[in-house]
């Protein structure tokens, strides 16, 4: 996977990616990622990469020609068909689904914008997708590019034992995480789920698929919506929905 990153914070993105998953997957070869700064291609002594807006207001407007030559830059350093991906709040919303759907790509080019925003000619002839990570205004969208490129370099072939080849798709994926627990057995007097203790594999795949099914009803229940569960797993989930009532009425009989 060849990617780069046009930002005006090389280094902030560098130093992020050298960390843990992502920085195995560089180190592994398995990702590859350029920084291309637009700064290098201003035209002017001051390497002015902003100016003020058209029609007056507060903050600054990253300029066309400098982002469009990095974006130029950034290009020659990715594969021909790797597309220019945009990071802003106005994007699409950036979800698992598009993370498996860019690393299956060969590469892609992110921009992180500084300032109140880019000239949107520079957005209307050189980015091909616009993403957001979730409706709130960063300082930049250097985070937001590593967030996308850590999602996607967790599910890239051979990177956190995914298969080399086939598409990495878990049993889990969409729904939410089972809890997890680890030693002590006994932590403030709560007991580790005895299930996990027992060794019996298929009993403990069942708890963690009724955990997984029923906290995501709980808290996330437009994620079950227009889904069709299996037999199974509305089992499992109806298991889960009959032992949180029962709960609720203890507590609601509970002496105080
Ligand atoms: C980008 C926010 C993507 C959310 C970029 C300021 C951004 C962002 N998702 N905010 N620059």
């Amino acid at each position: 996977m060849q990617t780069a990153v046009v930002t005006l914070f090389p280094d902030v993105v560098e130093a992020a990616l050298a960390a843990g998953v992502t920085g195995r997957a560089l180190r592994d070869l398995k990702l590859h990622c350029a920084t291309v700064n637009p700064r290098d291609f201003a035209d002017d002594r001051h390497n002015t990469v902003d100016d003020r807006p058209f029609g007056g207001g507060p903050g600054m407007v990253m300029m066309v020609d400098p982002l469009k030559r990095a974006v130029g830059a950034a290009k020659a350093l990715v594969p021909e068909s790797a597309p220019v991906v945009f990071l802003t709040p106005q994007g699409e919303r950036f979800d698992q689904r598009i993370a498996a759907d860019l690393a299956a790509l060969p590469g892609f080019v992110l921009v992180a914008a500084r300032y109140e925003g880019v000239d949107e000619r520079f957005v209307a002839t050189q980015v091909d997708r616009e993403l957001s990570i979730g409706d709130y205004v960063l300082s930049g969208g250097e985070l937001a590019a590593l967030v996308v490129l850590d999602a996607v370099a967790r599910v890239l072939p051979g990177v956190l034992g995914n298969p080399e080849s086939a598409p990495a798709d878990s049993y889990m994926d969409d729904l939410l995480d089972c809890p997890h627990y680890t030693r002590p057995e006994v932590v403030d007097g709560v007991s580790a789920p005895s299930v996990l203790l027992s060794g019996d594999h298929g009993a403990v795949a069942d708890w963690r698929r009724r955990e997984a099914l029923g906290r995501t009803w709980q808290r996330r229940p437009d994620m079950l919506l227009d889904r069709d569960l299996t037999a199974a797993d509305r089992t499992l989930l109806a298991d889960y929905i009959v032992k949180t009532r029962l709960n609720t009425l203890e507590d609601a009989h509970a002496p105080q």
